[in-house]
């Protein structure tokens, strides 16, 4: 199934009051966080809500310059604008507010059972195990302390099939794998937008939402940050920051602003 997601089929089925009301589509890009820059640095005056779409990338990015793969017309990849004015610390709110508005919207078109893994990748139950169905890439500039700029890219993979996701460490699944059917893009990404929206305009943490999902929660983990020892323990909880709070052997809580998880099986 390929349905389209050019301007003229947006724009008419609108459902937001602002989100996605600039929107640019791109038969292919190299990356859609890159070109929402591009355009900003050119001068370009976007409003919030701007939403950067291709349905190609050569050179989709996850965090730290990692890659994203997807085929060509497979799947959803975009990324939106934000000017939050918030204090620094809460930029992991709008992670959390997309990871949780994706969580609703894929299981709301699906049936699947989705979790959330800490810090950025939605996941979805297949054959008992979690999967990565999708990731989140926030890139904010912050100045005197305040998050005045966001660039929040989504990747969900939607209907790749099979045999064309790339081998990757936590399991990759597309929703067509995970439910057996292909999945309307379009009614995804508009309910997707809906749903953000709503939490964006509450402004308030959507920390209990996000909390209730996250399957790393009670886990074994080892957690590795750039330059840091890596730390071994038990996922306790999370802040209202989203920053995770892990005990180790010793007792000592370590709380964790970001990093990628590893999860360890009980010895
Ligand atoms: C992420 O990073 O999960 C963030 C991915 C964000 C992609 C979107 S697409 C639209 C926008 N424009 C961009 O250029 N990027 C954003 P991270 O947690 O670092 O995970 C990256 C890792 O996920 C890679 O190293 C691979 O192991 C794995 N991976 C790559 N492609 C994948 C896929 N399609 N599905 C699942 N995992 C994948």
């Amino acid at each position: 199934m390929v349905d389209e997601l050019m301007e003229t089929a947006i724009l008419p089925a609108l459902t937001t009051k602002w989100l996605g009301h600039v929107y640019l589509y791109y038969l292919t890009l190299g990356s859609t966080n890159d070109e929402l820059k591009r355009l900003l640095a050119e001068g370009n005056e976007l409003p919030t809500g701007t939403v950067v779409l291709t349905d190609f990338q050569s050179q989709g990015r996850g965090r730290l310059n990692r890659g994203w793969f997807v085929p060509p017309q497979s799947s959803l990849l975009h990324s939106i604008l934000f000017r939050p004015d918030w204090s620094a610390i809460q930029a992991n709110w709008l992670t959390m507010m997309v990871s949780v508005a994706a969580a609703e919207a894929i299981e709301a078109a699906t049936g699947l059972t989705v979790g959330l893994k800490w810090p950025n990748d939605v996941m979805v139950q297949q054959s008992d195990e979690w999967h990565k169905v999708s990731g989140i890439l926030l890139e904010g500039q912050v100045t005197n302390g305040r998050l005045q700029q966001a660039i929040v890219g989504i990747g969900i993979n939607v209907n790749v099939p099979a045999g064309e996701l790339p081998a990757t460490v936590t399991p990759a699944t597309s929703l067509l794998i995970a439910t057996g059917r292909p999945v309307a893009r379009l009614p995804l990404l508009l309910d997707f937008w809906q749903r953000l929206e709503r939490y964006y305009e509450v402004a308030q943490s959507p920390h209990k939402a996000w909390q209730q999902r996250l399957i790393t929660l009670g886990q074994q983990v080892q957690i590795s940050q750039i330059g840091q020892p890596p730390v071994i323990g038990r996922a306790e909880t999370a802040d209202i920051w989203g920053q995770l709070l892990v005990r180790d052997e010793t007792g000592n809580i370590h709380t964790i602003a970001a990093g990628d998880v590893t999860l360890r099986r009980e010895a």
